[in-house]
């Protein structure tokens, strides 16, 4: 059954011109791009996005991060496609990271992780809304 997942390509990897690199690494792993979307993040739809983690000591920097440049939100579809974006995009921190993942190659630190990928069915469905109907 073929699944959808949400990527997002953070302000870091904008800013590098990364966005043709990523995208083609989900191409070339079997995901359809079905919406894509670049878009700078209010302080509140961050907010909203990262509610999940409002009372880690990291939140602040997180959303502070996440509106400090354009995002590009890209709606992808594949066969198990949450697991399997999850598995392409690595650990959260780059030093942990696989070799050939997306964040080992191309991230930064733990917040200037290059990438966000949904990591659940429901946490999909409510990512999703920020960026798509
Ligand atoms: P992930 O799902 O891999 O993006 O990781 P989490 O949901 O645990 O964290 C969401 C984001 O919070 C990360 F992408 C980066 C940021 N974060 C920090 O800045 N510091 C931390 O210690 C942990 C996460």
């Amino acid at each position: 059954m073929k699944e959808k997942t949400l990527l997002i390509i953070k302000p870091d990897a904008v800013e590098r011109n990364l966005i043709g690199k990523i995208i083609m690494m989900c191409e070339e792993n079997g995901f359809v791009i079905k919406n894509i979307q670049m878009k700078k993040l209010e302080k509140e739809e961050a907010e909203s996005f990262y509610a999940i983690h409002k009372e880690k000591e990291f939140f602040n920097k997180l959303v502070d991060y996440v509106t400090s440049g354009p995002i590009v939100a890209v709606l992808l579809e594949r066969e198990n496609a949450i697991e399997i974006l999850r598995d392409l995009i690595g650990n959260t921190d780059p030093k942990k990271a696989k070799p050939g993942t997306i964040r080992f190659l191309f991230g930064l630190d733990i917040t200037r992780n290059s990438v966000h990928a949904s990591d659940s069915k429901e946490s999909f469905e409510y990512e999703v809304k920020h960026f798509f109907e």
